[in-house]
């Protein structure tokens, strides 16, 4: 039996030196008092980063991000951010202004905003996400820099805010590297712009930087909680209250600015049929904050897994963060409820939210919900492996996510790659990812897409050293698309040779809304919809499988996929077409989940 420890998450914590101005996360911005940036910001589109350089490429000292205005009739300024174009801010230029459809390299954003400044408060700038590399100035002071596409980060603006009037400039950058998290080469829209919500956030001088509150490993009868302050300050006194388990506690930090809590407690467990959340108050100092959350045990026994004790197979689907009827990346609540919508009406307990962290949002709204979460980070297909700066950069985002995320106990797996070629030098990177994660989260299951080795005459086995170091084997298959065809799928057999497991984690084939014809015609909704019948019978017989997440709900943009009137730069692999329509094999996976969910919860 797998053993499962209480959160070990404040023992790890990154070194910050070196990165300009940022801080560690703020845990739970929304539940803070905050001004939101979002709405209409000014662009100005620089292929040629002459915003930040000279013509002898050397950085400029009064770059855009010093907002400079021409006073005098005989002043030479080249540019004016406050009479460029807008565009509503969270989003992505790549939908917002046809020019940028295919735009890869540097946009500069401004925004005016207004602060009540107090005495003795802290101010920080929150970036929901910012695809890739983020440059922020305020009030044209630098607050600091960014690199990561998909995860939050945040900065001390406190001593360039004034009270009044302020403005923020960000250099975006969406150029892609090879040495980058993910690399050049992947398979969706890699959208540039300030993707999330940004905000200001005011807190006091010394404040509640993170807390836990779960449950201790296996046991159900205690709550453990432990908070950290911003500052190593002993001696702090800190309440932590759930009022409707009539609980109340007062604890003190310790030299580290630390403390902890552990209550005897029966709470009702969270569970996809009973999504119970629990309203949470951390206090310090008259400052509170209100969340909510939910307690569950998961764990693997054998080939099971178990959620609170009983096992559950996990009836998912594959979802990219895609807004749902008009493209671009999604940010919001809405989007978050029309994609959860769809999956739960296909029957799904569980989603896989592909390749990257998906927004705060989309998590939350899983969790209300009842729908049990995979969450990624991009390390996808063939990355730098050897190289040290990318290890670090892919910790980073492993480590973001996790921190960002950890009192969802909606999240029950942390993904650490998709299909990445097998090798030492990709074991000794994953293995220590893998290592990462669970010193900094021993509470959830460890996984990742394998590949599958080989196919001899219709038995495909998988073999991946990786296996040691995760506790679930995901793989993904496409037999029936990029192999094999939908005859031969049904005769094949999986040996998955760990005794631990198994979630087919992607499988699936195009095909375009509304093409109807024979079922051995690609691209047809009858070939999708025979492909997933006989995926389906195949899949069912591997020992062990304990879920899936077919590849993938709604179609997405990519610019892989270049085939006139069938792709036109989309991947025809959802079972929704990105105009909302439900292909037939959406029906397939829908009957196969009514059927499963009589089976096994
Ligand atoms: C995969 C990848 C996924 C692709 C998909 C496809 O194996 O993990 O990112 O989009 O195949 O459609 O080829």
């Amino acid at each position: 039996m797998k053993r499962v420890f209480a959160i070990a998450l404040l023992a790890l914590s990154l070194n910050f030196a070196g990165i300009a101005g940022e801080i560690p996360l703020v845990a739970h911005v929304y539940g803070r008092s905050f001004v939101s940036l979002n709405g209409k910001w000014n662009y100005v589109v620089d292929p040629l980063e002459n915003g930040y350089y000279d013509y002898r490429l050397r950085p400029l000292r009064n770059g855009f991000f010093v907002n400079a205005k021409a006073t005098r009739p005989g002043d030479l300024v080249e540019y004016d951010l406050d009479a460029s174009p807008t565009m509503d801010i969270p989003s992505d230029w790549n939908t917002r202004d046809e020019k940028l459809f295919f735009y890869e390299g540097t946009v500069w954003f401004k925004r005016d905003f207004k602060i009540n400044k107090q005495e003795g408060k802290k101010y920080v700038i929150y970036f929901g996400a910012v695809n890739y590399s983020a440059k922020v100035w305020v009030n044209g002071k630098k607050a600091g820099e960014h690199a990561g596409g998909y995860t939050p980060f945040n900065f001390d603006v406190t001593g360039l805010v004034t009270d009044g009037d302020n403005f923020v400039v960000v250099k975006v950058d969406n150029k892609r590297h090879l040495d980058a998290v993910p690399t050049v080469n992947m398979d969706w829209w890699n959208y540039g712009g300030i993707t999330r919500e940004v905000m200001v956030v005011e807190l006091p001088a010394t404040y509640i930087e993170d807390y836990s509150v779960q449950l201790p490993g296996r046991r159900r009868d205690m709550i453990v909680g432990s908070v950290k302050m911003n500052e190593a300050v002993a001696g702090r006194e800190i309440t932590l209250s759930i009022p409707e388990l009539g609980i109340t506690r007062v604890t003190r930090t310790d030299e580290r600015g630390e403390a902890r809590f552990e209550v005897k407690a029966k709470p009702r467990l969270w569970s996809p049929s009973s999504p119970k959340l629990y309203d949470i108050l951390v206090s310090h100092d008259g400052e509170t904050l209100r969340d909510q959350i939910g307690f569950r045990v998961i764990e693997t026994r054998g080939k099971q897994i178990l959620l609170n004790g009983e096992p559950v197979f996990l009836r998912g689907v594959s979802i990219h963060e895609e807004a749902p009827f008009h493209q671009g990346r999604a940010w919001s609540e809405d989007h978050a409820l029309t994609l959860l919508g769809w999956a739960k009406e296909m029957g799904c307990n569980y989603v896989r939210l592909a390749h990257y962290p998906h927004n705060e949002k989309m998590v939350r709204a899983a969790e209300r919900l009842g729908i049990m979460v995979w969450s990624e980070i991009p390390v996808y297909w063939t990355i730098s492996f050897e190289n040290e700066d990318t290890y670090r950069n892919a910790e980073r985002q492993l480590h973001d996510m996790i921190t960002r995320d950890h009192n969802r106990c909606a999240v029950i797996i942390w993904s650490i790659a998709n299909e990445t070629p097998r090798g030492e030098a990709r074991d000794r990177f994953l293995s220590r990812l893998a290592s990462h994660a669970r010193a900094m989260d021993d509470t959830r299951l460890i996984s990742m897409a394998m590949e599958v080795t080989g196919d001899n005459r219709g038995v495909n086995t998988l073999h991946d050293n990786m296996n040691e170091h995760v506790d679930v084997i995901s793989f993904n298959e496409y037999v029936g698309w990029y192999r094999g065809n939908n005859e031969s799928a049904r005769a094949m057999t999986w040996v998955v040779p760990y005794n631990k497991p198994v979630i087919v984690s992607e499988f699936g084939g195009g095909a375009l809304q509304g093409r109807y014809g024979e079922k051995t015609r690609r691209w047809t909704e009858e070939y999708q919809e025979e492909l997933y019948r006989a995926n389906l019978e195949m899949l069912d017989k591997i020992e062990g499988l304990s879920g899936l997440s077919p590849w993938i709900l709604v179609d997405f943009y990519s610019p892989r996929r270049q085939l006139p009137g069938v792709q036109d730069f989309f991947n025809r692999k959802g079972l929704i077409s990105n105009w909302g329509v439900k292909k037939k094999a959406f029906r397939v996976m829908q009957e196969y989940y009514e059927k499963k969910a009589r089976e096994i919860k």
